[in-house]
């Protein structure tokens, strides 16, 4: 509708003016020769005012269907508004079917199953939206702090003929009489974009195969990925932190939607790095692990309660990292890289990449895999390969951190896992 504001631009000196407002009827109250409307729009609430014969126009009407008012601004009494409108004209312009199948104020409360499969409608609940609000917010902060330190967003190809990250978890497409697989992470292409831009960023989604029914565990879920020339593993884990932090802060000056949510947001100061030998000393003899054993979820746990918040977990066994992970100079079983966590859970792993193309083939036969399957990338190393390091982190999971709910679907509009694949 022409001339239509949003809710969040009406002021007090707008007193006597003519609006038009539109949106969505969260609650009705008719107390005889006056009916009170709460209308709901993207950015607040607004009490409308109805009188005498208009009140007919409402008749029906129902909770959640779509009006357009026309009306007066006013000064108003009610505690919860800084103005009011007094209606002149209400156009129904989409009916709302009760019985609804959630109730999207959260009055009664409903299962995530149920929310998910009426996601739309649970948009208009605003602990819900506010996660999304701040999803947007971080995002917009990841953008503006990668942006700022000269990285440049790419798009990598998400249908792919060979595996990024080794064989396991690979979903697979029939391809115009081929077989074709779902990224799994942008690796191989962000690796080789370092020859020539630097410095590269991707926010994306990325696919695994993965059948687990866990609150942290997707078939589809949103990477941000960087790979940097020129820096090492520790560079971009100073890149990793002020990001991290920069977009808490982001996220903590967003009073609304904190409040909605009801979590503050944990800024983190200094995110202490602790290697891997430190944790497996910490986890003690009586875990049983030892240098080379890969930390179980049970290992993590018990890390967690000794690390509540942000840590990094460096220097891990080179065995238990990719093949494109690269070894340290002076020790080779061990390698350059890091996981960030927040307590048990795994935020972001990434390192320093190997750049000689004769040590990245070794590495590849030593993992078991077949070198011919990577020809095409390691091509590119014959080209001019800086040395190179990056990181991927699961968004969603940092989402969760961060509004402070346990499953990572939460903050994901439409989750895909083995279970779900509708909505
Ligand atoms: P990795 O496999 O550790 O590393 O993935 C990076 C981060 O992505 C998130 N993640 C997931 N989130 C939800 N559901 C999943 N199934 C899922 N799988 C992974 C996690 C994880 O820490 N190429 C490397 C990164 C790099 O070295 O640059 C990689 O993909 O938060």
């Amino acid at each position: 509708a022409g001339g239509r504001i949003h809710i969040a631009d009406m002021a007090k000196p707008m007193a006597g003016q003519k609006v038009l407002l539109a949106g969505w009827v969260e609650d009705l109250r008719e107390l005889g020769k006056v009916s009170f409307v709460t209308l709901r729009d993207a950015t607040g609430l607004a009490q409308i005012v109805v009188k005498g014969g208009l009140q007919a126009s409402m008749d029906g009407l129902t909770r959640q269907s779509v009006v357009a008012v026309s009306g007066t601004v006013a000064e108003t009494r009610a505690r919860d508004f800084e103005v009011e409108v007094s209606a002149e004209q209400i156009d129904v312009l989409s009916r709302a079917i009760h019985p609804l199948p959630i109730d999207p104020l959260g009055r009664l409360e409903s299962g995530m199953d149920n929310r998910l499969n009426a996601r739309a409608l649970d948009m208009r609940n605003q602990k819900t939206a506010s996660i999304f609000r701040l999803r947007h917010r971080v995002l917009e902060s990841l953008r503006q702090g990668l942006s700022k330190r000269r990285f440049t967003e790419i798009t990598t190809p998400k249908i792919i003929g060979s595996a990024s990250e080794g064989g396991a978890n690979l979903f697979s497409l029939e391809y115009f009489g081929k077989t074709a697989y779902l990224a799994q992470s942008p690796q191989l292409y962000k690796e080789q974009m370092t020859m020539g831009l630097e410095r590269v960023y991707e926010i994306s989604g990325f696919y695994r195969a993965e059948n687990s029914h866990t609150g942290r565990h997707l078939s589809e879920f949103t990477s941000v990925d960087i790979e940097a020339a020129f820096m090492d593993y520790t560079d971009v884990m100073d890149v990793l932190e002020q990001l991290v932090r920069e977009a808490c802060v982001a996220a903590s000056e967003c009073t609304i939607e904190q409040e909605a949510t009801g979590h503050k947001a944990e800024v983190p100061s200094d995110i202490p790095r602790i290697t891997y030998s430190q944790a497996v000393d910490e986890l003690g003899s009586d875990c049983g692990v030892s240098f080379g054993d890969d930390l179980l979820d049970s290992h993590l746990r018990l890390l967690g309660e000794k690390h509540p918040g942000y840590y990094f977990l460096t220097d891990w066994p080179t065995k238990l990292k990719p093949f494109y992970i690269r070894p340290k100079d002076d020790d080779a079983e061990v390698s350059r890289s890091f996981d960030l966590q927040h307590g048990y859970l795994e935020l972001s792993s990434g390192g320093s990449r190997l750049h000689d193309p004769s040590i990245l083939r070794s590495r590849l036969e030593q993992q078991g895999l077949d070198p011919a399957l990577f020809a095409d990338h390691l091509r590119a190393f014959d080209w001019g390969m800086p040395p190179h390091s990056g990181w991927g982190m699961g968004l969603d999971r940092f989402m969760a951190v961060l509004v402070g709910v346990d499953n990572v679907r939460e903050a994901v509009l439409y989750p895909r896992d083995p279970d779900r694949l509708s909505p």
